[in-house]
This record gives C-alpha cells, structure tokens and sequence, in this order.
C-alpha cells in the first residue's frame, strides 16, 4: 500500500496514533481524561510510549451517542490541542466540525481525521484543501443515533471500497490533494462484529483506493465479543494482536488507546520484514 502522506515523516513501519478522548461519555475511556491537565498529560505519555500522532477528539461516536456543539467541543479540544501542540506532539484532531478543525489547527494541529469523510460538514474538506494537511477519510454512513440501522451489507469489503473511493473522489473534488489523505475502513461505524472481522481479514483489498489505510480497532466491542465479553480496558492485548496483523498486512498505521503494545508490535513486524 502506498505510504507518503504530504506533511508526515515517511517511517520505515506502521505509524502508531495514540488516542485522547476528552469526553465523558467515550466508550472505550470516556470520562477518564475529561478535564484539560489530565488530557496533556495523558497524551504526553503516551508520545513517551511512542506514538506518532496524537489523536485528540471532543464528540464521542460510539453508537447512539448524542452530537455536542461547536462551542462544547471546543471547550474540550481546546486546551488538550494546544497544550499537546506546545509540548512537541504532532496532534492529529477528531472532529466532523470544520470550525472545530479550524481552531485546532490554528492551535498547532497538523492533521485532520475525519469520521465522517467529508459527509458531515461540506465545509471541512474545503478548509483541509486551503490548509493542505493531511486528512483521514473514513468510511461513514451516518451519525451515531442512526448508523447501527444502517450495518448492512452484500459484500463488506467491496462496498466499503466503494463508498470509500466516492468519498476521496467528493473531497477531492473539494479541493483536496490525493496525497493529504488517509483512507479507514471505520471498524465499528455502521459495521456488525462479521463486518469488522472481514475487513481485517480482506484488509489488502483496500490497496486499490491507491491510498495509505488507517485502522482503528482499539478496545471495539468486537473484540469484547471475541473474548467472552472482556470488559474495555482489558482488550488491549487483542489490539496489539490486530496492530501486528494489520501492520503485516501494509496497514500504514492504527489508531489505538494503548500505544505501548503496539509501538512494541509494528516495531517487531518492521523487524521481521527486514529479514524476509
Ligand atoms: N474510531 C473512533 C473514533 N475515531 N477515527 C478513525 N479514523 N478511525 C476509527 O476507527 C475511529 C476514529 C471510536 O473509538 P474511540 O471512542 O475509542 O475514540
């Protein structure tokens, strides 16, 4: 898979982003780092833990989660961005807001990671294009409240391509470099447990987007499934499994809450690969 994304340092391995949810509700460390000082810090530890990218989000999106308002987003982003931003972090920001976008990037932001792909706000692909960062693009159906409705499928993989490549194509057309953007498969975002498992398992086929692929499969309750209903904080190590699959399988980088494992793990599968 193609790896250069304009405005990051092209690493010789999978690129690991470290995950700050500052909210109360995130379902995978909602609450845990609510209040600006422990969001820092928090992040600060885990750039020390090795991540490359700091992924900084103020509106949770697990299933049936409410939208919060530009203002409240911001009141949560804010200080956790520019205190990241001044401490040395390359901070990514997780909105669908282009306002929200525009303020943390004026804050020291270098990157845009979009759930919606561009769906949500007709405006952030616009300001992505004028700021020329680099921007994830997920696959997305809907918002929260709805998008569960909306987990059907034929074939997963096929159409999650190409609803994908539509959604490039429309930022693109937005004035968007094909080199700024990131594509993701949105594991758990209008997906079943069997639909994020085949999307794993068929991960390669993403290649013909032609683009590099972020996957966020970090604590999803997928993986609680899997392992008879393990509670969120103790699924880490089936993350870092995935890391090192979806590293080997030429996934540019993975989105995760525990950075350790897979720092750890993208290291060994750089590794191995030297010697193949
Ligand atoms: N998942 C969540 C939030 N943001 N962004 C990208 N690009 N990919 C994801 O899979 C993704 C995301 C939801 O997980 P969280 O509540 O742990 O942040």
């Amino acid at each position: 898979m193609s790896s250069l994304v304009r405005g990051l340092p092209d690493l010789p391995r999978c690129v690991v982003m470290g995950v700050v949810n500052v909210t109360p509700d995130s379902f995978s460390d909602g609450g845990a780092f609510a209040d600006a000082d422990s969001g820092i810090k928090h992040g600060r530890s885990l750039v020390a833990a090795g991540a490359d990218l700091i992924d900084v989000g103020g509106e949770s999106t697990r299933p049936g989660a409410a939208r919060v308002s530009v203002e409240e987003e911001w009141r949560r982003v804010g200080p956790v961005v520019t205190g990241l931003a001044a401490a040395g972090a390359r901070v990514s920001i997780d909105t669908m807001h282009a306002i929200t976008a525009e303020r943390a990037l004026a804050a020291g932001a270098v990157m845009v990671n979009d759930v919606s792909g561009g769906r949500a706000d007709p405006s952030l692909p616009r300001l992505v294009a004028e700021a020329g960062v680099p921007y994830v693009v997920m696959h997305w159906r809907g918002h929260s409240t709805e998008m569960q409705s909306k987990a059907t499928y034929d074939d997963v993989v096929a159409e999650v391509v190409a609803e994908l490549r539509r959604s490039v194509d429309d930022v693109c057309a937005a004035g968007v470099a094909e080199d700024q953007i990131v594509v993701d498969p949105g594991l758990g975002f209008a997906k079943n447990g069997a639909h994020n498992w085949e999307l794993l398992a068929r991960l390669s086929e993403l290649s013909v987007l032609g683009r590099p692929v972020l996957v966020g499969a970090s604590r999803k309750s997928f993986l609680g499934q899997l392992l008879d209903d393990r509670s969120v904080l103790e699924r880490d190590d089936a993350t870092t499994a995935i890391t090192a699959l979806a590293a080997a399988a030429g996934a540019w980088g993975v989105r995760v809450h525990d950075v350790q494992g897979s720092a750890d793990a993208v290291r060994v599968v750089a590794a191995m690969r030297e010697w193949a």
